[in-house]
């Protein structure tokens, strides 16, 4: 079996962007893969995290993953910082990336907006610790949206630099996997922008944790056009914010645009938004109610992290071990 490694970053309440583009992934991969899910800590500071709420947020994403199906006795669930590894190649990867392959990050320029100057220098360097979070375990298959190919592309190019450098064979080739059904879910607000759980308006996403009156009021105030749904996926082209609520029905019911269209071309948005609102709520209700169970027991929950973590630090300490050594650090 393929080893699987995936994070998520505790920066906010997980969304359904998350659930639709990665989490339901996640769990149905458990199948066929050897899987490490990571809620990434060490990611999530690259821009200002409260403290408090950073803790939260980490215990809050854990419990999500498990309410959504992760499991821990087939997967290795833990927290990013409680694996020193992690660091220590990311900091050998920071001397191996050249600045240039940074510089073509698209990721950077988009989440550094236009104050590039006052971006985090770890921002700068995200993709290096991405690379290491990969390679730590001599993971061969990342799961990743399309917008993350590049980074995969420069997890390539960090191995095979180090491998030729060092004159070893050491780092395996990642493969990327674009899951078809990876569905990217856009802003309830602007169907331009992609839904963030660090969005400053909650109204612009659903979050996992929303109850079902949340979710049926931010659907019904979602954006729209006047126009009623078109017959068909052609007529979608132009209009941003339909396309993601027919692109969510479709996502959430596991139908064919097409199909749904065909069920709800000609009619206006009033009815279309009850029927979404109502699925979302049977999807998420139980995954909301699941999470507030774990919440409710924080040292259970501490203690699954713990063990994964200790789990993943077995698996990846023989491995950043032999890097530093390789790079000539004493042992
Ligand atoms: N809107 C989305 N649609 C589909 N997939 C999404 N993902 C995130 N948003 C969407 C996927 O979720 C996984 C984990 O993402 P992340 O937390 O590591 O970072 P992100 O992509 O930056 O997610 P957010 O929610 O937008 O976080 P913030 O607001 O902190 O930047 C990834 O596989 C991602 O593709």
């Amino acid at each position: 079996m393929h080893r699987v490694l995936s994070g998520i970053q505790p920066s906010g309440i997980p969304t359904l962007g998350n659930y639709l583009g990665a989490i339901r992934n996640w769990v149905a991969l458990q199948d066929t893969h050897d899987c490490l899910f990571c809620v990434v800590n060490l990611h999530a500071i690259t821009g200002f995290q409260d403290p408090a709420l950073l803790r939260a947020n980490t215990l809050e994403m854990a419990a999500t993953l498990l309410a959504c199906g992760i499991d821990p006795a087939r997967s290795v669930l833990f927290v990013q910082s409680a694996v020193s590894a992690h660091a220590r190649l990311a900091w050998i990867f920071n001397c191996i990336a050249r600045l240039g392959w940074l510089n073509r990050m698209t990721q950077f320029k988009d989440k550094a907006g236009r104050d590039r100057e006052s971006a985090s220098a770890g921002l700068y360097v995200y993709p290096n610790l991405m690379a290491a979070d990969i390679h730590t375990y001599h993971a061969t298959r990342v799961p990743v949206g399309d917008d993350q190919r590049q980074h995969v592309e420069l997890a390539n190019d960090i191995a095979e630099k180090f491998n030729h450098d060092y004159g070893v064979d050491f780092f395996p080739r990642v493969e990327p996997l674009i899951l078809p059904e990876a569905a990217r879910i856009m802003s309830l607000r602007d169907g331009t922008r992609k839904m963030s759980k660090s969005d400053p308006s909650d109204q612009s996403r659903i979050n996992l944790t929303d109850d079902a009156d949340a979710i049926a009021l931010k659907i019904r105030r979602a954006r729209t056009d006047p126009a009623p749904l078109p017959h068909d996926a052609a007529g979608l082209a132009d209009r941003p914010e339909a396309r993601n609520l027919v692109a969510i029905y479709a996502a959430i019911t596991g139908a064919e645009v097409a199909h749904v269209l065909a069920e709800h071309g000609g009619h206006g948005f009033g009815a279309f938004k009850e029927a979404l609102a109502e699925r979302l709520v049977s999807r998420l209700a139980p995954v909301a109610a699941e999470t507030r169970r774990l919440l409710a027991d924080t040292a259970h929950l501490e203690q699954t992290l713990r063990q994964g973590a200790a789990r993943a630090d077995a698996l990846a300490e023989p491995i950043v071990a032999e890097a530093e050594r390789i790079v000539g650090f004493l042992s």
